[in-house]
Formats: structure tokens, C-alpha cells, sequence
């Protein structure tokens, strides 16, 4: 009864179109971002199955050669693994051996990464009639011959002088590379383009919030839209970047895409007399050969809580209520469960798959969450609110098994502190959000930093949709664990934050084998099968959002990053070089005492703008070197030249002399010094 979509070739299309349409019934390849265009990432391969699991082991291992976070699903096509690393370079790999065929680097300038809010990630390339597509960090989408890795086309798909990033895979439906952006955090406009995948020629651009009135609008849609926007929203971007998911059914020729938050995140500084803010946080159906709006829902009316709605997207047939219905499946940040009905938009049912405390339930009659008072911390006092901007679940996929008819998502509960900033100023290219960040950094006290870190938590849970209730929970030891592969074996794979990568038996969450992975798993597994082999790889490197920001402080292993390509299958025994690695000691800090004043006005400064990489409170990211262990902390000149000057614009630091006097540098480093001394006093 629960299947997946089964469109056959779309009208007009190419042969290369219907091999993407037909990846349904090919399950030896993984022919795109979630195995199909319904984007399940369940694979109906038995091979491996809760009972010859035990007996999976390592066949090969590809080191990549980046230290920054690894998101990337993985590609097979026609033998070939297509897989990319940090900074957005592809690699492509023996599917049997793990031999390298051949490497594309972009050369991402390395100071673009500042514009990136949460690492500097990539989430896979795109197949198509022998080539693949990679967006890269600084905004192009670059179209490589799959055999040999040549460019065949390299186009731009941003406004260069504004802080846009691609961070998203592509996804190619009727012969149109589709990509989307990221910046959110920075004050953008969001928008989704379509390249003709032959000449990389722009073919349409669908946006999602609307600019200027004064410019006129791009469609009816952005007209519409625009009655739900007040005050001048278009200053500031508005926000709405496409920066994930996407899926497309091919008997309805609809594609749906995910819509980020609203830029900056307070919606009182955004659109000060309220709307609903569209398309915001909404999951929109488009017509993918034209970009022509057909239908939205709005997951977060009047967005304010970083609550994107570019979680990822599953298309499945399901018995709900006696009758099988086309649905729409997403798990976004705001806690929410959604089933929609895919035809019309229409709202099936909601339920929190997490904690949830800014509203009470979702309407079913209206579709629209009902909030309490207390969330919109703009108009009152600080809240603290689950879910947090990471999100009841983030950007890692989640997959679901028509077999065992349950979604398996990586959730989490972070509780976060939402303050209304009342000295913002706009100030595009930097962090952006109108939410007085400095409330998030960590308490003074020890014990109640410990303390802390215990709320702090993620677990694997299996959900009932039609029904829309659990059915089982693994606790994890944290949060910002792996993206999830089910197979027909009754399986489900997670890698986890504490570096394992575990099988577990996908009707009863009983764990049945795990692999030590040296390293953090964020990103999702998937699996092919070759000469009558099934294999299952799975991308391994700790990153991205949540350990730039927490870093160190709420990491449930500390491991460092090791970037590799992790390939299994049955009767395998290989194994891992031994990590070497032991943490770098605290050098003393310097010792001059604290100047109490100084050290608060660096608290703020440092939390607008440093902690976004360097980690809350200075605990050091694990990315990115933490600035307790720096050597200019001695220098005031030295730390002058690379926080104002840009001394180390090379590796990425950039220059805040934009935004930053001498003094508030001098203040950062009061403050750095403080955290290092409290550290050094603790060890
Ligand atoms: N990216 C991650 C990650 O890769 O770990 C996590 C997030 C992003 C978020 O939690 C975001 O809110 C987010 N927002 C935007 C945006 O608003 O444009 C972009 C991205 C991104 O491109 O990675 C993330």
C-alpha cells in the first residue's frame, strides 16, 4: 500500500530524464541527492539485513582532504562515487576500490567562508547525461564531465557583492540544474534558479520573499506575497534562501522546495506592523519547467525564531484514514511534524515530533500554529524556547521505509534564549538577526556550565506519520548526530556526534552493529550494489553548525575532524589507521588582570561577532582554532592585525575593520583572555 511515486518519463523528456524518473526501480545506483526524486532515502537492497549485519565490515576508506565539516550524500553511477568534501571539491571514486578517478577544486576563496553562517560544507553534487553539478561556497554551479572531471560549464548565480553562499546539492528535474542559495543569517534575498544543464544557460529564477514595490514584481506570486510584508523589508533582504531541500513528483510535475527564515531572524525590525511574512519558512510547489508558482504551505506565519522550513522533503503514498493519499512529509526546526497532502498544499496533520513551547498546537482547520504570547521575545521579555535555531532537526536527512511505513529523523532538544536587541543596526555581510546574542553566552559558573550541557541532547527516533506518533527512540550522548539511510533489510544506518556508525533494526530500534568512525558523523549514509554485492558508505568529518557555535563545550566525544569516505559490505574486515591524535594542551594565558569593564564590553562584541566560528564563549569550535590557545593574546598589535587588518585573510579570517574599532578588538581580547584564564584555573 505505501509506496513511492512511480512516474514514468515525463512528457518530452530526454532519455537522460527518464533515467533520473526511473532511479525507482534501480536501486543498485544512487542516482540522486535522496536515491529518488521522492527523496525517501530508503533503498529497497536486502543483501545486508538485521541478519548477516553483524558480519559487515570496512572494504576501503578514501581520505579527503579538508579538516571543516562533511555533509555530503554520496552519488553512485555506473560504478563511479561521486562525493564531495568541504570548501565544495569533488571527488570521484572506484565504487569497488575507492580509487581516486579524479579530484575538481574550485578554489573557493578561503575568506568567503566568513559569509557562511554554519561551516564551510557541501551536501553532494547532481547526476545528468554524463555530467555532475556542484554549487560551490562562493555561489557558482559548475557543470563537470563525469568521467574525466573537465568543466564543461562554471556560471555565476549570485549578486557577488552581497554575502551568498551554496552550501545545498542540486537537484536536475526535466533537464534544468535546480539550485538555491544560502545567507539567511546575513541579510539576503532568497531566490531558486534553474540552468538548462546543457549550456548553463539561466532559464528562470523563482523568488521568495519580494523586493522593492517600487522595482515591480517578478510574478504574481511575489505580488501576492508582498501584501503580507510591512515596512521595507527589502533594505534588509528579508531572507527565504532555498539553502536544502527540494523534491519534484513526476505524474503531478510538481517540484517542492524548502524556504529558510526570515533575514534578519526579529521580525519586528524586518516588517515592524507583523504579516505573515511569505514566503517564509513555507514549502512551495512549483512547475519545474517554467518556475510558475502553484501552491505554498506556511510552516511559521511571521517567522522570528530562525525557523526555516528547508528541512528535507519525502514524497510517499500512504493509507491515512482509510484512503491512500499523496503526501508530503517535513520535520522543520519549529518541532512540528507536517503531512500535507501534495496535490493542493492542504494540511493534513501536525504534531510535535519534539518539545515544543512556543505554541500550543498546530490549527488543522487554519493550517497555522497557535503561538503563546511569550514566544514573540520582541514585544517582552527574553524567552527560552525548544525548539533552538539548530531546530528540533536540521539540514540531515532523514529517510522513511514504505516497509516499515515509519520516518526515522536525527532529532534533537536544544533550548535556546531568544532576546530582542534594541541597539540593532543593520549591517549586511555580517550576522545580521536583531537578536541580542550576548544572553546566549555560557553562565560564569562551572558547575552550572556542566549543568548546562546536560539539556543539551539528540536521539534517533522513529515516527509513525500516518498516525503521527513515535514508535521508537535511541537516546544519543548528544545532539547534531548523522542524516539516516533505511533498506530493505530491515535497517536503518545513523552515524552519531560520538563518532559510530550504527545499524539498527528499522522496525524496532534494537542496535545490531557499530563501526568506530575516529571522527563525528553528520552527514547521511547510502548504498548500491555492484557484481551482485550490496555496499554501504557513508561520508564521516565532524561539522557544521551546531559544533562552530558549541563547539568543544557540548561535543559528546571530543574527536577532532577527519575527513574520509567510509565504504562497507559483508564479509569485509578492513580497518581504520590508529587515530593519532591527543588534544593540544591551554598554553598558559597571559596574565594581566582583567579589566572588568573591558572584559563586558568584549563579551558583547565578541558574541556579535566572533561566536559564530570561533564557539560561544570562546570554548573554541574544534574547526577553528580556539582563541584561547592563540599567541596573540599577548600582543595587542598582533591581534590587531589579524582582527582588523586581516592578517590571516588567507585562512579565512577576514578583516572586521567594517564593523570593529581598535577598541572593541582590544576588548575581544580582554575577554578571550578572561575565558582562557577561567580554563587555565579549571585544568
Ligand atoms: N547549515 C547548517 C549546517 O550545514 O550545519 C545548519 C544551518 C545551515 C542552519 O541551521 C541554518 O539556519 C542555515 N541557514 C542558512 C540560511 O539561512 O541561508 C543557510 C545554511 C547553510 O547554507 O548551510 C544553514
Amino acid at each position: 500500500a505505501c509506496g513511492v511515486p512511480q512516474g514514468e518519463q515525463a512528457d518530452g523528456g530526454t532519455d537522460a530524464d527518464a533515467r533520473l524518473v526511473g532511479a525507482v526501480r534501480a536501486p543498485g545506483e544512487w542516482l540522486s541527492h535522496g536515491r529518488t526524486y521522492a527523496e525517501q532515502r530508503h533503498s529497497p537492497l536486502d543483501a545486508i539485513n538485521m541478519d548477516t549485519v553483524p558480519d559487515l565490515g570496512l572494504v576501503w576508506s578514501f581520505d579527503l582532504d579538508t579538516k571543516r565539516g562533511i555533509e555530503a550524500t554520496p552519488l553512485m553511477v555506473d560504478g563511479t562515487l561521486y562525493v564531495t568534501s568541504a570548501w565544495s571539491i569533488v571527488h570521484a571514486l572506484d565504487a569497488r576500490t575507492g580509487a581516486l578517478k579524479w579530484t575538481y577544486d574550485p578554489a573557493v576563496p578561503r575568506a568567503w567562508g566568513q559569509k557562511a553562517c554554519c561551516d564551510a560544507v557541501n551536501r553532494g553534487v547532481a547526476y545528468h547525461d554524463g555530467r555532475v553539478f556542484v554549487g560551490t561556497l562562493d555561489g557558482r554551479l559548475v557543470a563537470l564531465d563525469a568521467a574525466t572531471g573537465a568543466v564543461a560549464w562554471d556560471v555565476n548565480t549570485i549578486d557577488r557583492s552581497k554575502p551568498y553562499t551554496i552550501t545545498g546539492a542540486p537537484r536536475v528535474v526535466k533537464g534544468r540544474v535546480l539550485i538555491g542559495n544560502g545567507g539567511g543569517e546575513y541579510g539576503v534575498r532568497g531566490y531558486l534558479s534553474a540552468y538548462d544543464a546543457a549550456t548553463g544557460t539561466l532559464d528562470w529564477r523563482f523568488h521568495t520573499v519580494p523586493g522593492n514595490p517600487a522595482d515591480g514584481f517578478e510574478s504574481d506570486a511575489m505580488a501576492m506575497a508582498a501584501e503580507t510584508w510591512t515596512g521595507e523589508w527589502w533594505r534588509l533582504g528579508g531572507g527565504g534562501t532555498v539553502w536544502d531541500s527540494m523534491a519534484y513528483d513526476p505524474d503531478l510535475d510538481l517540484l517542492y522546495i524548502g524556504v529558510g527564515n526570515g533575514s534578519p531572524w526579529n521580525q519586528s525590525v524586518r516588517s515592524p506592523e507583523g504579516g505573515d511574512n511569505l514566503f517564509l519558512s513555507s514549502i512551495v510547489a512549483l512547475r519545474p519547467e517554467t518556475g510558475a508558482y502553484v501552491w505554498h504551505y506556511q510552516t511559521t506565519p511571521g517567522e522570528t525564531w530562525d525557523y526555516t522550513a528547508t528541512q528535507h522533503i519525502i514524497l510517499a503514498d500512504m493509507e491515512i484514514g482509510g484512503r491512500v493519499r499523496k503526501v508530503l512529509m517535513q520535520a522543520p526546526k519549529n518541532g512540528f511534524f507536517y503531512v500535507l497532502d501534495r496535490e493542493t498544499g492542504a494540511l493534513i496533520s501536525a504534531e510535535p515530533y519534539v518539545p515544543v513551547n512556543w505554541a500550543t498546537h498546530v490549527d488543522t482547520d487554519t493550517g497555522r500554529p497557535v503561538e503563546v504570547p511569550e514566544a514573540r521575545y520582541y514585544a517582552g521579555e527574553p524567552f527560552v524556547q525548544v525548539p533552538s535555531p539548530f531546530g528540533g532537526h536540521n539540514w540531515h536527512p532523514m529517510s522513511y521505509s514504505p516497509d516499515s511505513g515509519l520516518v526515522y529523523i536525527p532529532a534533537m532538544d536544544i533550548p535556546y534564549l531568544y532576546a530582542h536587541d534594541p541597539a540593532y543596526e543593520a549591517r549586511p555581510g555580517f550576522w545580521n538577526t536583531g537578536t541580542n546574542n550576548t544572553l546566549a553566552a555560557l553562565p560564569d559558573d562551572a558547575a552550572v556550565r556542566a549543568a548546562m550541557k546536560t539539556v543539551v541532547k539528540g536521539h534517533l527516533l522513529a515516527w509513525d506519520p500516518a498516525g503521527q506518533k513515535p514508535a521508537w527512540r535511541v537516546d544519543h550522548k548528544g545532539p547534531w548526530n548523522g542524516g539516516v539511510l533505511s533498506t530493505g533489510g530491515n535497517l536503518v544506518f545513523q552515524g552519531t556526534a560520538d563518532s559510530r556508525f550504527v545499524a539498527y533494526r528499522a522496525d524496532t530500534g534494537d542496535e545490531l552493529w557499530s563501526f568506530p568512525t575516529q571522527t563525528g558523523v553528520v552527514a547521511a549514509p547510502m548504498t548500491y550494489a555492484l557484481d551482485g554485492e550490496q555496499y554501504v558508505t557513508v561520508a564521516v568529518g565532524w561539522g557544521g553548525a551546531f559544533p562552530l557555535t558549541t563547539g568543544a563545550f557540548t561535543q559528546a566525544e571530543s574527536l577532532p575532524n577527519v575527513s574520509r569516505v567510509l565504504t562497507f559490505k559483508l564479509g569485509a574486515t578492513g580497518s581504520l589507521p590508529p587515530l593519532d591524535w591527543t588534544p593540544l594542551p591551554l598554553p598558559e594565558p597571559p596574565l594581566e588582570p582583567a579589566d572588568g569593564e573591558q572584559v563586558t564590553a568584549g563579551l558583547a562584541a565578541y558574541h556579535a561577532n566572533c561566536t559564530f566560528c570561533h564557539g560561544i564563549s570562546a570554548v573554541g569550535g574544534g574547526l577553528i582554532p580556539d582563541l584561547r590557545h592563540s599567541g596573540a593574546l599577548h600582543s595587542a598589535e598582533l591581534w590587531q592585525d589579524v582582527v582588523i587588518d586581516g592578517a590571516l585573510v588567507e585562512r579565512g579570517m577576514i578583516a572586521f575593520s567594517d564593523v570593529l574599532s581598535a577598541e572593541d578588538s582590544e576588548s575581544i581580547r580582554a575577554y578571550v583572555i578572561a575565558e582562557a584564564q577561567r580554563a587555565w584555573a579549571l585544568q
